[in-house]
C-alpha cells in the first residue's frame, strides 16, 4: 500500500516565495479544486491520501514535499532553505513518524525535498539557491549506513532539482537540459521536455505510470510514446506558486521493509 501525505491549499498561497516564476494572481478556489482533483488522481492510482488540515500562516505548506524525505528505512526532516517555510515540517513529522524513524537537517544546512531525486540507491541532491553544500553533506552521513550513494549536481535557472529531472520508469527520467546537464544522467535514458514547454520535466511516479500537468501536451507526447502512462491534472493555480505535481505529496509505501 502506498501512503500519500498531502495538505489542503492555504487561503494566503497567494502570498508564497516565488523565485523564478513572476507574481500573477491565484484563484484559491480553483487551486483547492485542482488540489482535490489531484488527491482523487493519486487514489485512483492505489494511493492512500492522507489530508493534512491547511495552515493559514504558511502560505507554501501545500507543497509538502520540500519539508521530509521518505526513504524505505528512514524518514529526514529537511531545514527548507527559505526561512518563511521552516515552519511548515512539525505536523509532517508528527504524521511520519507513525511510519518511519526520523531524522533532521540541522542548521547550517538547508535543504528542499524539490531538491532530491532519488533513483534505486543514488540520491542525487541539487546544488541550489535552497539546498547547501552543509545539507548535502548531513544526508550523505545519514545515508550512508543504508546503503545510499548521494551525489550533488549543479542546477541552473530553475528553483529546484526536480523541476529539471524526474523518473518517469525504472531506467528512464525526464530531463531539461537548460536547467541541468543530461551528462550526469548518463547511465538511463533520457526524455527532454518539448522546447516549446519549458517546466514539463516534473512528473509524479506512481507505480507504472506518472501524474502529470494537463499543460504540456507535447512532453506528454513523449511520455505515451515511450509507453509511460499518463493521468493528466490541471495545476495552474498551483503552478503560479512555482509549484508542480511531486511537491504536492510526499509517497511512500507504508510498510517497505516488510
Ligand atoms: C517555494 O518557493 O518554496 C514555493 N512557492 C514552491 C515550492 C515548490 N516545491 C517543489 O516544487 N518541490
Amino acid at each position: 500500500m502506498w501512503i500519500a501525505i498531502t495538505r489542503d491549499v492555504s487561503g494566503s498561497l497567494g502570498g508564497c516565495e516565488l523565485s523564478f516564476v513572476p507574481r500573477t494572481e491565484i484563484d484559491i478556489g480553483l487551486a483547492a479544486r485542482q488540489h482535490h482533483a489531484y488527491r482523487q488522481a493519486l487514489e485512483a492510482l492505489g494511493c492512500r491520501v492522507l489530508s493534512l488540515p491547511a495552515q493559514d500562516a504558511m502560505p507554501d505548506a501545500v507543497f509538502v514535499e520540500d519539508v521530509a524525505l521518505v526513504f524505505d528505512e528512514v524518514a529526514i526532516m529537511t531545514r527548507p532553505g527559505a526561512e518563511s517555510r521552516r515552519v511548515e515540517g512539525a505536523s509532517v513529522a508528527d504524521v511520519l513518524a507513525e511510519y518511519r524513524p526520523l531524522r533532521a537537517i540541522d542548521a547550517p544546512g538547508t535543504l528542499d525535498g524539490g531538491d532530491v531525486l532519488r533513483v534505486d540507491r543514488t540520491v542525487y541532491v541539487g546544488q541550489s539557491a535552497r539546498s547547501n553544500a552543509a545539507a548535502i553533506e548531513q544526508l550523505r552521513e545519514l545515508l550512508s549506513g543504508y546503503g545510499y550513494t548521494v551525489q550533488a549536481v549543479p542546477t541552473r535557472g530553475c528553483l529546484h532539482l526536480k523541476s529539471a529531472v524526474t523518473q518517469v520508469a525504472d531506467d528512464t527520467l525526464l530531463v531539461q537540459p537548460a536547467w541541468v546537464d543530461p551528462a550526469v544522467f548518463a547511465d538511463y535514458k533520457l526524455i527532454e521536455v518539448d522546447p516549446a514547454e519549458e517546466h514539463a520535466a516534473n512528473a509524479l511516479r506512481i507505480g507504472a505510470g506518472v501524474i502529470y500537468p494537463a499543460c504540456f501536451p507535447h512532453t506528454r507526447q513523449r511520455l505515451e510514446a515511450a509507453g509511460i502512462a499518463v493521468t493528466a491534472v490541471d495545476l495552474s493555480e498551483l503552478q503560479k506558486a512555482e509549484g508542480a505535481t511531486t511537491c504536492c505529496s510526499l509517497v511512500f509505501r507504508e510498510n517497505a521493509l516488510r
